[in-house]
């Protein structure tokens, strides 16, 4: 029998958190992930089970996600432990058929909940699962440094903001032709950051969380964490760009244009036409 520690879904989660860890990205209980899986794809241990699973309340009805299943990190868990105890830092749970509460059939075995993002993590995936035709299944947080290092200088402008990305590294424009969503400053663990979030994934894999972190969607764990991957290392150049006293020479828009071309993805016209984000 198929012990549920080693299926493909937790030893995805323990790859993707340990290696977020060692990224930087993820200090403390900073970051979350969460994992959509099929009835059919859980099925296999149903034996490993809680017999008597926690019931919880959504906050926030989410009908979209009927009867979904969902690996998720553990509120207040820290991602550097995950790798060393999967089944109390995560949790497998069930939403119910009218999406109002889920029920926690697997992990946090030393008690406590799924993310404090919950509510963000959840309408997020309503919105790509929709979008994306049931395509997107990850949604994952985290406090990528040289990102974040940038929402304090340059210009919050979405467009702005993803012409500068783009600009930062030539795959970027490749792996997010969507660019960048950005909400304003909000409390965290909030519906209202949730609503917002989600907001932005109707036209976004990656949005921005000022002076926070960032938020990306992506259909397996590896994409999703390269998405978010490839745009904190064009953050990291830009960083050092500025550094070294701001961008002197770049990628043309033409040159963007032929980019997009080759690769054949439709990049976002508003970034195409804007100047990248300055310091602000
Ligand atoms: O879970 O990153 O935004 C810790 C966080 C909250
Ligand atoms: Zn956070």
């Amino acid at each position: 029998m198929q012990n549920i520690l080693s299926s493909w879904f937790v030893q995805g989660m323990v790859k993707a958190t340990g290696d977020m860890w060692l990224k930087g990205w993820d200090e403390r209980n900073g970051g979350n992930v969460s994992l959509r899986l099929l009835a059919e794809e859980v099925a296999p241990f149903h034996h490993e089970f809680a017999a008597d699973p926690r019931c919880v309340e959504l906050t926030q009805p989410a009908p979209g996600l009927a009867n979904c299943w969902f690996l998720v990190t553990g509120s207040g868990k820290f991602f550097r432990n995950v790798p060393l105890d999967p089944a109390d830092s995560l949790a497998l749970l069930q939403v119910d058929e009218r999406g109002l509460s889920y029920k926690i059939h697997w992990g946090l075995i030393n008690g406590g909940l799924p993310t404090s993002e919950l509510a963000s993590h959840f309408q997020s995936h309503a919105v790509r699962k929709t979008l994306t035709n049931g395509h997107d299944r990850v949604i994952m947080h985290c406090h990528a440094t040289n990102f974040m290092a940038l929402s304090y200088v340059v210009s919050l402008d979405e467009a702005r903001f993803t012409r500068l990305l783009w600009e930062g590294s030539t795959e970027c424009l490749v792996v997010f032709p969507d660019g960048v969503g950005i909400v304003s400053w909000m409390v965290p663990g909030t519906d209202g950051i949730g609503a917002a979030t989600a907001e932005k994934m109707q036209s976004h894999s990656l949005v921005m969380w000022p002076f926070h972190g960032i938020f990306g969607a992506g259909p397996t764990l590896d994409e999703t964490f390269g998405l978010i991957d490839t745009a904190e290392k064009s953050s990291e150049v830009v960083v050092k760009v500025l550094s070294m006293g701001g961008i002197r020479q770049t990628i043309s828009r033409a040159q963007l244009i032929d980019l997009g071309k080759r690769f054949a993805v439709e990049p976002w016209q508003a970034a195409l036409d804007v100047e990248a984000a300055g310091v602000a």
